[in-house]
């Protein structure tokens, strides 16, 4: 393969590639290819055809924005900046000689990045731009122009917190706690801050759903502002967020933690069917209630519980949900008059294999019937039907039809579309991150945590209390231009509910590594750790983790 020249981390160019040097390229930890010569141009010079297919046979995302030499357009560095902007990291661009690349380069940054800095980076790669210098001023001052039309003072924060939800509030405390002088914003629409883990409770009947709302005055961090808006979408190239009402904020450093939403509309039927019948949802607190009032007039007949594909936010809860059922019907005597079936799109009873035995003795014990890879797909309360699209092993579907009298569905789930369709996404629609500073790859300025974030560890508020401390202390590095020390190490919680009285908790981090708080044998289940979930927990979660006192969490480095 040719020489390639580094310009940044996020870009590097070079002259003519070959298909066969895709493989190489993907090797060296490349992402993307952006190919700037026009088809046709050289005798021996390989088709755009044939280099996108030998990329996309590497794995790597490959785009044609062909340049004729002497003649790039405002239009064609706008595209630039683009494919950029929206295209993982690192980028490897090529013409001829490496020349119409580094060019479109500098003039795609040249409204936020000064002809000086610009021409420098150049220039250390080998290419001579000084031509473009009037171009690159030219730029220059307009994005500065434009800039200051955007900005007021009232703008400008040093951090920029979305969303005012568990992971949003935790990391504004565990940042205002060391250092307090911080100018923080917190961006969120809803004037109640919900408690979610308690919905299973409220669910059981052992925990008052109003306990689960709180004005959101009453726990924004002291210290910071709340500005009550919703982020439309990301500029992070600016700095900037975007407010749907096309207003925009800036800061400095950046925290997104919208969380997650429920995709009810993937569930044909689902949105009206809630609520009637005996379709219900923990997941919502409107409907958790509902929950416990169909368990309890419940003596016989169906009960089906259901569990969507990966992930999910606590994805104990949707049999959290059974359990505390079963248990109810119990000890009222009427356990046996009750078919109840497990549906869940997953392969296993839960995604970490140490509990799965203890948690298939409360299966048996109460009779519950498992079906895996079994994915709800449409609901009607009026007829009491549900339908479900089942695979074999070998992926082979078969559509089922069942009739329930209680149907607990806990509803797919993704990441919010503000945020998928934005630059700080991964593949998969969630804040692309490194996995232990919850930093940004591209935009070094961006964090995440909570249930958006594009981590693997279980997306829960236990994983928060322990991400919010790591995220201030790189936060505050990177503000005072150091390179992020703490490391987050994938921890994550979740208390089974397998009785009204009783949980197994547990807790593991990344690669399911168990991570037992307590020196007890973790897969037990105890009426200790009922008490932590039900009594202890909603005080930890508002009186410490809400408030940046970080009790039995420590940043590793
Ligand atoms: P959230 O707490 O959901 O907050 C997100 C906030 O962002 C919201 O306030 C929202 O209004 C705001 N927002 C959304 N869009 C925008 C926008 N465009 N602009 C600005 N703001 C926006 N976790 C546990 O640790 N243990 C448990 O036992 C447990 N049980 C659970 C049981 C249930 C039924 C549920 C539903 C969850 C449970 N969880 C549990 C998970 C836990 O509640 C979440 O992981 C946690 O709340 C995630 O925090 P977050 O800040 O990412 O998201
Ligand atoms: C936890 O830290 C936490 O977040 C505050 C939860 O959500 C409310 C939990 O459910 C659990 C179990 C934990 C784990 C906490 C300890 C002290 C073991």
């Amino acid at each position: 393969m040719n020489d390639y020249k580094t310009l940044t981390p996020a870009i590097s160019v070079a002259g003519q590639l070959q298909p066969d040097d895709m493989k190489a390229l993907a090797e060296a930890g490349f992402h993307t290819v952006i190919n700037n010569r026009p088809d046709g141009e050289g005798e021996d010079q390989p088709t755009s055809d044939a280099l996108a297919g030998a990329a996309a046979e590497a794995g790597l995302q490959y785009h044609y924005l062909p340049i004729i030499p002497g003649e790039i357009s405002d239009e064609q560095i706008q595209r630039f900046g683009q494919l950029l902007t929206d295209n993982r990291a690192p980028v490897m661009a090529f013409c001829r000689t490496g020349n119409r690349s580094s060019t479109l380069w500098a003039l795609s940054q040249s409204s936020r990045l000064d002809p000086q800095t610009v021409l420098a980076t150049t220039s250390a790669a080998g290419y001579d731009l000084e031509k473009q210098r009037p171009r690159l001023e030219q730029r220059w001052q307009q994005g500065q122009n434009a800039d200051a039309a955007r900005r007021s003072p009232a703008n400008d924060w040093d951090v920029l917190i979305i969303g005012g939800g568990a992971g949003g509030l935790a990391a504004a405390a565990s940042l205002l706690k060391r250092r307090p002088s911080l100018n923080v914003a917190v961006v969120e629409p809803r004037d109640t801050h919900y408690y979610q883990p308690a919905w299973t409770l409220v669910g059981a009947g052992a925990f008052r759903r109003r306990d689960t709302a709180r004005p959101m005055t009453q726990v924004m961090p002291r210290g910071s502002k709340w500005i009550r808006a919703r982020v439309a979408g990301f500029d992070p190239e600016r700095n900037q967020v975007i407010l749907d009402d096309g207003d925009r904020l800036g800061y400095r450093a950046l925290i997104v933690a919208p969380g997650l939403e429920l995709n009810l509309d993937a569930v044909e039927g689902l949105r009206d069917s809630l609520g009637h019948n005996g379709v219900t949802s923990n997941y919502l607190f409107e409907h958790a209630p509902y929950t416990w009032e169909c368990v309890q007039n419940l003596k016989h007949g169906r009960a089906l519980f259901t569990q969507p594909p990966m992930p999910i936010k606590c994805a104990g809860a949707p049999q959290k949900a059974l359990y505390l059922s079963c248990h109810h019907w119990e000890q009222r005597g009427v356990l046996k008059n009750i078919d109840v079936h497990f549906h869940n799109a997953g392969e296993a009873l839960f995604g970490v294999a140490d509990f799965v035995p203890p948690l298939m003795e409360y299966i048996r014990r109460y009779n519950a019937t498992l079906n895996f890879r079994s994915t709800l797909q449409a609901v009607d309360a009026g007829h009491r039907k549900a339908w479900f699209v089942d695979r074999d092993q070998d992926g082979n579907a078969r559509e089922r039809e069942e009739s329930f009298d209680l149907l607990h569905v806990t509803p797919p789930q993704k990441a919010p579309a503000f945020v998928a369709d934005s630059p700080l996404a991964n593949n998969a629609g969630w804040v692309d991150l490194d996995p232990a500073s919850l930093q940004h790859p591209r935009f070094t300025n961006v964090f995440a945590l909570g249930d958006v974030a594009g981590t693997s560890n279980a997306k829960t508020a236990a994983a928060v209390r322990k991400q919010a401390p790591v995220l201030a202390e790189n936060l505050l590095s990177v503000l005072d231009g150091r390179s992020p020390g703490a490391a987050y190490d994938g921890y994550g919680a979740c208390p089974l509910t397998v009785e009204k009285g009783k949980v197994i908790l547990a807790e593991f981090g990344y690669q399911g590594v168990l991570q037992p708080t307590f020196p007890l044998a973790p897969t037990q289940a105890r009426s200790l750790y009922w008490w932590l979930k039900a009594k202890a927990m909603p005080r930890i979660y508002f009186d410490l983790m809400l408030k940046g006192h970080e009790w039995l969490t420590g940043p590793a480095k």
